[in-house]
């Protein structure tokens, strides 16, 4: 409005999300790098309320308490399913993830996913002020800066990609893939994880969209300039590693460690290469018996959407190897792999990483990987842990000091776990010094700094 002081509207940050953070949320790494980067702006999130309604109302609700405005909305059965599990979740996802053998396309999902993306466009406008910054978050709301321009909106809108982009060959798997590039046209600026994810989207706009590429960082799509640019997500390192040096180190960890110990931290999901590192660890037990009752494996993986088909097989695959693996090789005294289906308190998952003396990160595919990111922050550079990373991890693109592994061959990642046991702690000094450097320049927000330095131009 125009009476506003034009000092007060300039600076105004609207974060809009699938999912708001409540006191509830799941321990997603959406919400994690989030909550960080808006507690200083004194902006305004937007998101599900994670409750469905079979009538909710179009009025925003206020949720007080937080060091910004939380604004939540409901959504009927119907919605959460076309447009969460089904288009976001069952399209969207495995595409972005390289299975789009596992993509489930439906005609009522895409519907449900325009229908959703409108009605979140519809109830944000009325919240809008002159010299509002908008910042959409992630593959849910591709559409939302079309709604909201179709609405009349001139704000600058950004949109960030927590998960990596498809090249051509994938993209051509969606029934309409030029729609997707007609939605991304309408922001100012499209940020992505990786170098990777730009060539992606510059190769998949050229072959699929029409897509003309005018500089490095500026394209023209359906007639519009979009800008993009890459900003690799961080931690906040600072406060991880604070979390980290004063974790108990309570005698249910200690015994946790008489072997020593690799732990991976991950939703339970196709992406993360969870049966490949449980294979790659049957490999070095069969070919190494000298590592038995030495090395233990603690798997960390709390189920997320168990309502779509492949998360329920997922599940099954895990816990049958980790079933097998344990009946072949444990004793009376050992149990070769620990496999814990709930998330951890970060405090304390912040004291696993730093005494497991292996940090096992090996998706097929992920945007970056903020585990990768914890596991370095959390430990003790006198006597460090190493970090095991695939190559198909964003997090790879930067972590080079890592031991990179390819995640779909087991001799590879077997040989690295024995590299790792056997590391002189020189050699352990060196590696984490080079990535705990990297973890602290490049933090969430450094991160959220950049991108919004970046939307403000
Ligand atoms: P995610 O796929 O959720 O995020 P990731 O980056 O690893 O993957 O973040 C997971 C976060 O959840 C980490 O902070 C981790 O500590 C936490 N977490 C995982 N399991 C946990 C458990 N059992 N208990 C407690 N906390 C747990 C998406 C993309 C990633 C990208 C992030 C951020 O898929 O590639 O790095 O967004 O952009």
């Amino acid at each position: 409005s125009g009476t506003q002081p034009s000092g007060q509207a300039a600076s105004r940050l609207i974060v809009v999300s699938n999912r708001l953070p409540l006191g509830d949320s799941p321990s997603g790494g959406l919400v994690v790098a989030l909550e960080d980067a808006l507690r200083s702006s004194g902006g305004v999130w937007v998101g599900f309320s994670g409750q469905t309604e079979d009538d909710p109302s179009d009025d925003l609700q206020d949720h007080p308490g937080a060091a910004f405005q939380r604004l939540s909305f409901d959504l009927t059965p119907q919605d959460h399913e076309e447009y969460y599990l089904g288009y976001s979740n069952s399209i969207l996802w495995p595409l972005c993830h390289g299975r789009p053998n596992l993509m489930r396309i439906k005609p009522e999902y895409l519907d449900g996913y325009a229908r959703v993306n409108a009605r979140i466009a519809r109830m944000l406008v009325p919240h809008l002020r002159p010299g509002d910054r908008i910042w959409v978050q992630d593959y849910h709301l591709f559409p939302l800066a079309m709604e909201l321009r179709a609405l009349g909106v001139t704000a600058p809108i950004g949109h960030f990609l927590h998960i990596p982009f498809p090249g051509p060959a994938d993209c051509g798997a969606l029934p309409n893939p030029a729609e997707l590039f007609d939605w991304l046209s309408h922001y100012d600026l499209v940020g992505f994880q990786t170098e990777r994810d730009l060539g992606a989207f510059a190769e998949s706009a050229r072959q699929l969209a029409d897509g003309d590429q005018i500089s490095d960082q500026l394209f023209r799509l359906s007639g519009r300039r979009v800008r993009t640019q890459v900003f690799p997500i961080g931690i906040d390192t600072a406060a991880f590693m604070a979390e980290a040096a004063e974790a108990p180190d309570s005698d249910r960890m200690r015994s946790l460690t008489r072997a020593q110990m690799m732990i991976g931290v991950d939703r339970l999901d196709y992406s993360k290469g969870i049966p490949q590192r449980f294979r790659a660890y049957q490999l070095l037990l069969e070919k190494i018996p000298d590592l038995h009752e030495k090395i233990s494996f603690l798997q960390i993986a709390p189920p997320t959407r168990g309502e779509v088909d492949a998360y329920q097989d997922i599940r099954e695959e895990t816990e049958h190897l980790a079933g097998r693996i344990n009946g072949q090789f444990a004793t009376l005294n050992w149990t070769p792999i620990r496999f814990i289906h709930r998330p951890f308190p970060r405090n304390e998952l912040a004291g696993l990483y730093r005494q497991a003396r292996i940090g096992l990160v090996t998706p097929l595919a992920d945007g970056m990987n903020l585990v990768a990111k914890e596991y370095v922050a959390a430990q003790n550079a006198d006597d460090p842990g190493v970090l095991i990373l695939s190559r198909f991890a964003g997090a790879a693109e930067t972590m080079t000091e890592a031991l990179i592994i390819n995640p779909h061959d087991p001799h590879d990642l077997a040989v690295a776990m024995a590299q790792a046991m056997r590391m002189s702690r020189s050699e352990r000094q060196d590696r984490h010094a080079a990535l705990l450097e990297g973890v602290m320049t490049h933090d969430i927000a450094w991160w959220s700094r950049t991108y919004l330095a970046a939307l403000g131009d």
